[in-house]
């Protein structure tokens, strides 16, 4: 008798997949005829809810891919057809990672990670790690980013700074660390799992930016609920069909500005009576996130 299960993907590598089903982890492959249809979207990536057969003793086999609710993607980089990278599905928390001291924090590239996280319905916390590298004094970032709502945890994975309220943000989600090269992710994941033993890089070069040592992504199951990955270091971080016209509702602190411009269908750029050009100008939004929007909206259109 064929027997059917179902099961979470731990992690996944060309044509294999390690799925998870009560409590247990084994190695699946998926049928061919799944491979053979045309996509443009990932096929089967950590964090997917998969049906699996046991056609025979031997092997288990991924005959089904449910609808994803919820997922961490980019546009795959590089030139030719557009299609979609899903570096994890279905995830409640985007972990997004920079750091004190180098690599240094890049607010643009922040903030791309923000919009991402807004426009695919993940809650973003922003995780400021090596805390034990900080200047004395909040920088003026963490001012504005506070002030728009997000959550900013300071942690030391080589200290062991902060890492408690951070383990308890994680317990039943399933989050991901994202963020660039070298800032701390796969540091952080083995604070917390310290049983893991995953490959950690020196910051290599002089330029800060860090060597990209995980490639396969993983999630890890955690001892109070919920699940954890660690990407690869992100430098290029295309943004995802991301409507033109939905690209202020990713900024938040537009929200009760955007209401009372004068077109209905206003793009804050150039049109007369704009409410969010007002507050701009009058240091209600900060002109470096605005600068952010300007960008993104000039990239969407081109
Ligand atoms: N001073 C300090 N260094 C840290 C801390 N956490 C990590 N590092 C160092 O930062 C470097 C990069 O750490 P990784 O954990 O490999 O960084 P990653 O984000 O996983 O990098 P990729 O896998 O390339 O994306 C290593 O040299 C770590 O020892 C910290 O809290 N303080
Ligand atoms: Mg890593
Ligand atoms: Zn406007």
């Amino acid at each position: 008798m064929a027997e059917t299960m179902e099961g979470l993907v731990v992690r996944s590598t060309a044509g294999f997949v390690d799925v998870r089903l009560d409590g247990q982890v084994v190695q699946a492959r998926l049928r061919g005829r799944l491979k053979n249809t045309p996509r443009t979207t990932d096929l089967c990536v950590i964090g997917d809810h998969v049906r699996l057969s046991r056609p025979d003793d031997r092997s288990i086999v991924v005959e089904e891919v449910f609808p994803r609710h919820s997922r961490f993607s980019r546009r795959q980089p590089g030139k030719g057809p557009i299609k979609e990278d899903v570096l994890v599905a279905n995830l409640d928390q985007l972990l997004i990672t920079f750091c004190h001291g180098r690599p240094v924090l890049k607010t643009r590239l922040l903030d791309r990670f923000l919009v991402i996280a807004e426009h695919q319905h993940v809650r973003p916390i922003i995780v400021m790690n090596k805390a034990d590298l900080r200047e004395p004094g909040d920088p003026t970032w963490h001012r504005t980013y506070e002030s728009i709502g997000y959550p900013i945890l300071t942690v030391s994975a080589g200290t062991g700074e902060g890492m408690d309220s951070l383990i308890h943000a994680l317990s039943d989600k399933i989050s991901a660390f994202v963020g660039p090269s070298g800032v701390g992710k796969s540091s952080l994941i083995n604070r917390i799992l310290p049983g893991l033993d995953l490959n950690i890089a020196s910051v290599s070069d002089h330029h800060g930016k860090g060597r990209h040592t995980t490639r396969v992504a993983t999630l890890h199951a955690l001892a109070g609920g919920g699940f954890l990955a660690d990407t690869p270091g992100i430098r290029e971080l295309g943004t995802w069909a991301l409507p033109i016209e939905h690209l202020d509702q990713c900024f938040p602190e537009l929200s009760s500005y955007r209401e009372q411009c004068a077109f209905r269908s206003c793009s804050h750029t150039h049109e007369p009576q704009c409410a969010v050009v007002d507050a701009v100008n009058e240091g209600a939004i900060d002109p470096e996130r605005y600068e952010s929007y300007v960008r993104l909206r000039e990239e969407s259109s081109a």
